[in-house]
């Protein structure tokens, strides 16, 4: 149980972008730890189903990062719940979550539950304009976040989200300073082998999204060079 705190590098596939069969293949195949399915909009039950069927193909490890509560699914190895700590708006905080939870609270594996305390960066990305992420943050600000992630609320996971945009690694190593316990996600901008690596030295796991459908054969680069360094 908990393998997820053992990953290092994960690829994100979105249940609402067109991928073929081979490159599902090639992502699951890659030496990557897991593939986490999940997406800002447009996810269904029918376009997660259909995701979920083909990586299941292959042995490795799979988790639904839920956005909407309608799309979710049995079958995932973890079920991701981000709860936006950077939100103006508390339905991203524990609203939606608590709507969720009076439904279906009493039928939810919670061992099977991951949550993940979301610190969005990049004003443009779709998440932080959903979310009305407050964005202008210094690293002070983020670091404080993580450790509430911690010390307070006991979260298994911290994510610095800047997706679609590479972001501050010296946020991110402040952010690290601050965790002993709960591990630090990353995504944003890694498209290349070098931003993987930059990441790698801060972030115990490092996710990669856009890549994957903009160059795949540098997307699967990313495996390795996380991979490289050792934290
Ligand atoms: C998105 O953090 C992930 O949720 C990855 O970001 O798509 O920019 O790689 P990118």
């Amino acid at each position: 149980m908990d393998t997820y705190k053992e990953w290092r590098h994960v690829f994100k596939l979105d249940p609402n972008k067109p991928i073929g069969d081979d490159a599902v293949e090639k992502i699951c195949e890659s030496g990557t730890d897991a593939v986490i399915v999940g997406g800002t909009d447009g996810v269904t039950l029918d376009n997660t189903l259909y995701l979920l069927s083909r990586i299941r193909q292959h042995a490795v490890e799979c988790a639904l990062e839920i956005s909407n509560i309608d799309a979710v699914t049995p079958g995932f190895d973890y079920y991701f719940i981000p709860t936006v700590f950077n939100s103006c708006n508390t339905d991203w905080l524990i609203g939606r979550h608590h709507e969720a939870v009076k439904v279906f609270g009493e039928t939810i594996n919670w061992d099977e539950v991951v949550m993940e305390g979301y610190c969005i960066l990049n004003p443009e990305a779709k998440a932080a304009k959903l979310t009305a992420a407050d964005t202008e943050l210094n690293g002070e600000d983020v670091a404080s976040y993580a450790m509430m992630a911690e010390k307070m609320f006991n979260l298994p996971v911290f994510y610095i989200e800047y997706s679609g945009q590479f972001g501050d690694m010296d946020k991110l190593r402040k952010v690290k300073d601050k965790l002993q316990q709960t591990r630090l996600f990353y995504g944003g901008g890694i498209n290349n082998a070098e931003r993987a690596k930059l990441a790698a030295e801060y972030a115990d796991t490092v996710v990669v999204g856009n890549a994957i459908y903009d160059n795949l054969k540098v997307a699967l680069k990313t495996v390795r060079a996380v991979k490289s360094v050792t934290l």
